[in-house]
């Protein structure tokens, strides 16, 4: 029997040591022992004493995990994996990083956690494609969920605009071939390799789209959801520009904290149009 999905995912833009999870998880090499990117973030919020637990640990293997404490952070636990060094695709990169992401959850679970974040492992220092490296976090982690019914939410947290996009579009597409809206393969990938010129018509259902996904990965409502979506239309004229706007909206629900019944303030609203106008 398949365990609902679409409200225990969701994604925001942001820094993984800010988030306040069971346990984030670091993308850290083999020794343990600190570095750059995600992991020499975590480390330096962490404080020393993470580095004197992960000292005892022996290392850890490319799509392995280990745990410790949490220590400064506001998680409670660090799940360390190491992701996969690109090197081109022929050496089992994929499987790899998948395995993190499985190895990850099954880990947490082992504990008895139930929220858990994850940086975008392996797509900085190791060069994985980011695009293709999102999409298999994704599929790994949708995957896990409607089998198992533990985790109450798993955040991606993304460093830019850019990967939140990336995310929430993986997401709207994996769901929709779940639901059998799109065939196998989905036109939607298609469509935005090979961006056409967009009608009006094609932008609203891009806005109305884009917003239910909102609602969906944060577990809200919008009140003035029929609103919102003309106000984007109208605003942000092309599918680029409704993208960074609803970024910039999902953004403020997640920093907000805003759950259940949502109204976004008009003035949030233009201050963000305002911006994608300019930029
Ligand atoms: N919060 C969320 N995401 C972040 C943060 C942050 N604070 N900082 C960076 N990212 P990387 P890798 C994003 O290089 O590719 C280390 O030196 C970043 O934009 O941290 O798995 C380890 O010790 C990128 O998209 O991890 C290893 O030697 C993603 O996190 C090596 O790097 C991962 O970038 C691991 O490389």
């Amino acid at each position: 029997m398949p365990v609902p999905t679409a409200d225990r995912i969701s994604v925001i833009t942001g820094d993984i040591t800010e988030q306040l999870v069971d346990a984030i998880v670091n993308a850290a090499n083999p020794s343990l022992l600190g570095g750059g990117g995600v992991d020499g973030a975590i480390h330096r919020a962490a404080g020393p004493e993470l580095l004197e637990e992960c000292r005892t640990l022996g290392g850890c293997l490319t799509g392995e995990t280990k745990i410790t404490k949490g220590y400064r952070l506001p998680a409670r636990f660090v799940i360390h994996t190491v992701g996969p060094v690109w090197g081109g695709g022929h050496d089992a990169e994929d499987d790899l990083l998948a395995t993190c992401y499985r190895n990850s959850l099954a880990l947490a679970e082992a504990h008895g956690l139930r929220t858990i974040a994850f940086p975008a492992i392996s797509t900085g220092a190791y060069g994985f494609p980011p695009a293709r490296a999102t999409l298999i976090a994704v599929k790994t982690v949708m995957g896990h969920l409607g089998r198992s019914p533990f985790l109450e939410k798993v955040v991606f947290v993304c460093h830019s605009d850019r990967s939140f996009l990336m995310y929430t579009d993986a997401i709207r597409e994996l769901t929709q071939e779940a639901t059998g809206v799109l065939g196998k393969g989905g036109h939607a990938r298609q469509d935005h390799r090979h961006e056409q010129e967009s009608t009006p018509a094609d932008i609203q259902k891009q806005v109305a789209g884009q917003l239910q996904m909102i609602e969906a990965v944060h577990g809200i409502r919008f009140v003035n959801r029929d609103a919102l979506a003309a106000a984007i239309g109208q605003g942000a004229a092309d599918r680029r520009r409704v993208s960074v706007t609803t970024a910039a909206l999902n953004s403020y629900v997640a920093l907000q904290n805003l759950h259940g019944e949502v109204e976004i303030p008009k003035e949030v609203l233009e201050m963000i149009l305002k911006k994608i106008r300019e930029w």
